[in-house]
């Protein structure tokens, strides 16, 4: 133990306050109290595992444990040293840092080392700290109250949101009440129509045409078979034709072959050119008006026989009727002055679909599968009306949702303000610009442009309650880079009273960092972001 305490200052006692221990940081003081019962006086390490003198606090001998009796020097390993900093903010520094001839610049007194080998600073530094505190002060005194206009614009969003919700969904319970009743009127027109096509079907009309399809189809088919039974027998009669030796005078086979030749118009075999056609039978067939050559039976006849038949049969019966005279209903209208024919005609028309669907009068032929036909169309775009009004209604309630969520535009929806708000910095080469939460771009002088990718997350690598969460926006997935990754941008954010970009680096090749500032960062003086000084 070194005989001489070394750098112990006493405090005067000024109403029973506790001595100054060189190195303790204020709110320790208390527990540097000597024990003055004892003579001479003693103290109780921090930790209570040793009472030792208290001339043995700072003697540049470590006696207790914890280290707690070497506050002002470096006698003890891991403790912590406290500079008092008088005229600026008291620090505390590790205590390995105490008396190694090195002037620390936390301690602007110079108390870390022996008087005379550092300058106290701490008026010049406390003063350049006060005005740089006081004109932080002003910045987010200023840049709070616009922060302040953007929250309030969130909430009137809010309010706007949530009014244009509750349209919305009086507007689906109507378009709901819209598609019911049209898929009621739909369904039933569609019964209605679906009953008078299977009337319609009766008709004899219906069955001929039905029954020739039938007929074409089975002639097709056997047709053709024949064609292939046809090509299998040439080929046996020209394999005959060009291998048969004619020196054996096989009159059955000779007489095979010249059977072939006529039919097929070929020379006789042996002859000069006996491969030529010269006389095809087919070709000489003269074909009556109107009727199909062979190409027109190998590939129109499908389509004559694949015809919609119950359409036809409709359209005939259209055409009938287009012949009969109007009946006095539909003949009524032009009796009727311009003004209200609108309005007549529509009760003219349901009068008329209600008398034909209880078969009080004929329905025109088409007219119930028109109605029908009006009736799904109507119902279809009523469904899409409706599906229209829901996605509306989800968008608005992802926009609610987003308005106030920390992920989105902040807890208390400060952020809003600057959605689709563009920034720009012009370095010379380039123009950057950021639209905030929407996408940032590279834009060349040259009029192309890179795209430095959209706006994906917060600085997640802080809670949501720390203002740090704010201070960085990624934007990512923009133009992939030569050889490289996906252009990407992060933009460093900080309290100020204007949104602007300060400048722009490229630390990475296609990983840009840009440096802005916005007033939505400008917390309210009275929230104290980070307490700089622990005493
Ligand atoms: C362009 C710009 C640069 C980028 C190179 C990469 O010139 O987008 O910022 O570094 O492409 O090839």
């Amino acid at each position: 133990m070194l005989p001489l305490p070394l750098l112990l200052t006493l405090a005067l006692p000024v109403r029973a306050e506790p001595p100054h221990v060189f190195g303790v940081r204020p709110a320790l003081a208390p527990l540097y109290t000597p024990i003055s019962s004892k003579t001479p006086p003693t103290w109780k390490c921090l930790d209570g595992s040793l009472e030792i003198p208290f001339s043995a606090v700072n003697d540049d001998y470590c006696d207790c444990p914890d280290g707690s009796d070497e506050p002002g020097t470096s006698a003890c390993p891991n403790t912590t040293f406290y500079c008092r900093n008088e005229g600026h903010l008291g620090a505390v520094i590790p205590s390995s840092r105490v008396r190694d001839g090195l002037c620390e610049l936390e301690c602007c007194d110079g108390s870390d080392e022996p008087e005379g080998l550092c300058l106290n600073k701490c008026e010049e530094t406390g003063r350049e700290y006060r005005e740089q505190v006081e004109a932080e002060r002003k910045l987010r005194k200023t840049g709070s109250k616009i922060r302040s206009t953007y929250i309030a614009h969130a909430q009137k969003e809010k309010k706007r949101l949530e009014k244009e919700l509750v349209s919305i969904e009086a507007e689906i319970a109507e378009r709901q009440a819209e598609v019911d009743k049209l898929k009621a009127h739909k369904e039933k027109t569609e019964s209605i129509s679906a009953a008078t096509m299977e009337l319609k079907k009766q008709s004899p009309l219906y069955f001929s045409l039905i029954t020739h399809s039938k007929a074409l189809k089975s002639f097709q088919r056997v047709h053709k078979k024949l064609k292939e039974r046809e090509r299998l027998l040439g080929d046996i009669l020209t394999g005959l034709r060009d291998g048969y030796n004619p020196n054996y005078q096989d009159m059955a086979v000779l007489e095979a072959v010249r059977g072939w030749e006529a039919a097929e118009g070929l020379p006789p075999k042996g002859s000069e050119d006996d491969d030529v056609v010269v006389n095809s039978p087919a070709e000489e067939e003269e074909l009556e008006e109107g009727a199909w050559t062979e190409g027109q039976l190998e590939w129109q006849l499908n389509d004559l026989i694949n015809q919609d038949y119950l359409d036809l049969l409709l359209q005939h019966e259209t055409y009938l009727e287009s012949l009969e005279k109007p009946s006095l209903l539909h003949d009524l209208s032009s009796y009727i002055p311009d003004s209200i024919r609108p309005q007549y005609e529509s009760v003219r028309d349901t009068l008329i679909s209600t008398l034909q669907s209880v078969g009080l009068i004929k329905g025109g032929s088409n007219e119930v599968t028109e109605e029908a036909n009006r009736a799904r169309i109507a119902f279809e775009d009523a469904e899409k009306r409706l599906r229209e009004s829901s996605e509306n209604k989800e968008d608005t309630e992802q926009e609610l949702g987003r308005l106030f969520s920390a992920e989105g535009f902040g807890k208390s929806g400060e952020w809003k303000k600057l959605q689709d708000v563009c920034l720009e910095k012009d370095t010379g080469e380039y123009i950057y610009e950021v639209c905030l939460f929407g996408s940032a771009k590279q834009k060349a002088k040259t009029g192309s442009h890179s795209n430095l990718g959209d706006f994906s997350h917060w600085n997640t690598q802080f809670s949501t309650d720390d203002p740090q969460y704010y201070s960085k926006q990624y934007y990512t997935g923009g133009t992939r880079c030569w050889n490289g990754p996906e252009r990407s941008l992060t933009l460093h954010l900080s309290c100020g009273t204007e949104n602007v970009l300060h400048s722009v680096s490229e630390p990475e090749k296609c990983e840009y960092h840009i440096v802005g500032q916005t007033p939505a960062l400008c917390l309210p003086l009275e929230i104290e972001e980070n307490p700089k000084v622990e005493l």
